[in-house]
């Protein structure tokens, strides 16, 4: 099914200069970039993208580290991709996520684990939603990939 899913590369991902790398792996893998650009997120903008884990232990110290650098955010279209880029990430504790995975690459521990992906179609439209206007949106060109399998259709 074609869905729509929020990406992000967190502050310690930009802050290590992995922000090529980690926009390449979807590139890579055929799925296509419909929304991108760099902004520091705001207290309100952090609390509304992590609602979800309001009063837990580590809330605090979560909207600490999202508001404490520029993130670059990215809405990504393609074939389940919602459950497939969350794989691509691995868990979200890196020792626990496979190898191979975004997160087993570049990450040891669970408070900087360098990428958000959207867990569920719910979430990817709560969260594009959040971060971007429908207007920010480019949606209408076609990938290589695309057109080749347009073509054999
Ligand atoms: P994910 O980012 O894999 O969707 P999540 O939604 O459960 O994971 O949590 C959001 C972020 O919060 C996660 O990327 C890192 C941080 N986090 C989650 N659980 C944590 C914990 N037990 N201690 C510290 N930080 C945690
Ligand atoms: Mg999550």
């Amino acid at each position: 099914m074609l869905e729509r899913t929020f990406i992000a590369v967190k502050p310690d991902g930009v802050k290590r200069n992995l922000i090529g790398k980690i926009i390449s792996r979807f590139e890579e893998k055929g799925y296509k970039i419909i929304g991108l650009k760099m902004l520091l997120p705001t207290l309100e903008l952090a609390e509304k993208h992590y609602a979800e884990h309001k009063g837990k232990p580590f809330y605090p110290r979560l909207i600490r580290y999202i508001t404490s650098g520029p993130i670059v955010a990215m809405v990504v279209e393609g074939d389940n991709v919602i459950a497939v880029s969350r794989r691509m990430m691995g868990a979200t504790r890196p020792e626990e996520a496979e190898a191979g995975t975004i997160r087993f690459d570049y990450a040891i521990c669970k408070e900087f684990n360098i990428i958000h992906g959207s867990d569920c179609l719910e979430s990817a439209q709560r969260e594009i939603s959040i971060y971007f206007k429908d207007e920010e949106l480019c949606p209408n060109w076609t990938t290589t990939l695309e057109k080749i399998m347009d073509d054999e259709k």
